[in-house]
């Protein structure tokens, strides 16, 4: 075989099989995320405890492939969510929970603020159909 026709014999498998292996993970169905505390409309000191809530699903650390199972993102003041084929960006904004965490202590600037929960999966890329949690928006006390 010609080195041309070698290479891209390669390039087409690479491009076949890379978006399979970053396809979504499935979600139980009816799989339930949801932020236990705080409250909606909650008003708040720092540090805040949010404790997240996951029904139908499991929790493991992010790296671990097993069915049925994801890990958290915690979602701050975002206006949309991230793109859900993709793995989930790392920021101030996007929080992840890599170690199976289910609460967190923060602090945040006083003022109003949202907060939604996100699963990922291994590849921290968001499941099909998404885990996601109510948006939910506190208010953080400025003394
Ligand atoms: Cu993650």
């Amino acid at each position: 075989m010609k080195i041309t026709t070698f290479i891209s014999s390669i390039l087409a498998l690479a491009c076949l099989y890379l978006p399979l292996a970053q396809a979504a993970s499935p979600a139980e169905e009816g799989a339930e995320l949801y932020i236990i505390s705080p409250a909606n409309g909650a008003l708040l000191q720092n540090p805040i405890t949010i404790r997240f809530g996951l029904k139908g699903m499991g929790v493991a650390p992010a790296g671990i492939e097993k069915t049925n199972t994801g890990h958290h993102h915690l979602l701050i003041d975002l206006e949309e969510l991230p793109a859900l084929d993709a793995p989930v960006p790392a920021d101030e904004q996007h929080r992840h929970f890599g170690a199976g965490q289910t609460e967190t202590t923060l602090e945040l600037s006083p003022g109003k603020h949202t907060l939604q929960l996100l699963l990922g999966d291994h590849h921290h890329i968001p499941h099909n159909p998404p885990v996601v949690s109510e948006k939910i928006t506190i208010h953080v006390n400025g003394d």
